[in-house]
């Protein structure tokens, strides 16, 4: 892919063989909303975090363009989750009886349950989800093409989701520096300048020395030598 690269910007950050100190850094926290701009209708969605004073990490951390890793603690109930499971479709499906049962069961129990039970659910839905990894570019500070006057934090994540992942887990393995945050003449150039920085995240962390090992290896490619395993622990 060849995209508009006016600035001369480089597409690998950093040397072949991983992150330089003082990076990486591991943060965490659960998705919250945001300024409800529309990133996602620009196909930028931002996965935002909190910046509360005592999270002093964000504090510590000069602002800017950042890319790593992105874990998510999909629910099980999440489209994108490895354990999803499709609901039932209104189309008659043939079930052994014994499964049957057990649904004619549950759905009563859920009907007895009430609220309680419904919240129970969702507590354990959240408790058995999986870290799930992908990689991401984020944003730290105050986004001077919109003057904010407070301090944000927010993550792009490099993947397709099928629905949102709001109060859901997400640490990262936050592995470069790309650049300083700018202000723009107009929406367009702040696009095609997050559009750059997808690709060098992709490819900056693609290579062997940044590939996390927790990701397992893709045919035709060498097993990642970056530890992640705190992204799913
Ligand atoms: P907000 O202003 O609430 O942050 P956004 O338009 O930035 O709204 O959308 C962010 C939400 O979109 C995230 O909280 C998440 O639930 C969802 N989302 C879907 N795909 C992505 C993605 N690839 N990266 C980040 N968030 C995503
Ligand atoms: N906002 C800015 O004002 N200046 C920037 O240079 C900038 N760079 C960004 C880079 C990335 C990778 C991401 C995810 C966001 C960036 N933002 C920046 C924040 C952006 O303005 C915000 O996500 C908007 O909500 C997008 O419409
Ligand atoms: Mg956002």
């Amino acid at each position: 892919m060849s995209l508009p690269n006016p600035d001369n910007r480089p597409l690998l950050i950093g040397p072949p063989t991983g992150p330089e100190a003082p990076f990486p850094f591991r943060m965490e926290g659960e998705v919250i909303s945001g300024f409800g701009r529309g990133s996602k209708e620009l196909g930028i969605p931002t996965a935002n975090l909190p910046v509360d004073d005592e999270n002093t990490w964000i504090k510590n951390i000069d602002s800017g363009i950042y890319f790593g890793w992105a874990s998510l603690k999909l629910p099980a109930s999440h489209p994108n989750s490895v354990l999803y499971q499709k609901p039932p479709t209104s189309e008659p499906v043939m079930m052994e009886p014994v499964q049957q049962q057990q649904q004619n069961q549950q759905q009563q129990q859920k009907q007895e349950g009430g609220v309680e039970s419904a919240q129970q659910e969702k507590l354990v839905d959240q408790q058995s989800g999986q870290w799930q990894i992908y990689p991401m570019v984020m944003s730290i500070g105050y986004n001077p093409f919109y003057k904010n006057t407070v301090r944000s934090a927010e993550v792009h994540v490099l993947g397709e989701f099928a629905a949102d992942f709001y109060g859901v887990g997400m640490r990262l393995l936050i592995t470069g520096f790309i650049r300083n945050e700018k202000d723009y003449s107009g929406l367009e150039a702040l696009i095609a300048d997050i559009h750059f920085d997808c690709e060098v995240a992709r490819q900056s962390l693609a290579r062997k020395g940044w590939r996390v090992r927790e990701l397992g290896v893709k045919e035709g490619e060498e097993e990642g030598e970056l530890d992640g395993s705190w992204l799913v622990r």
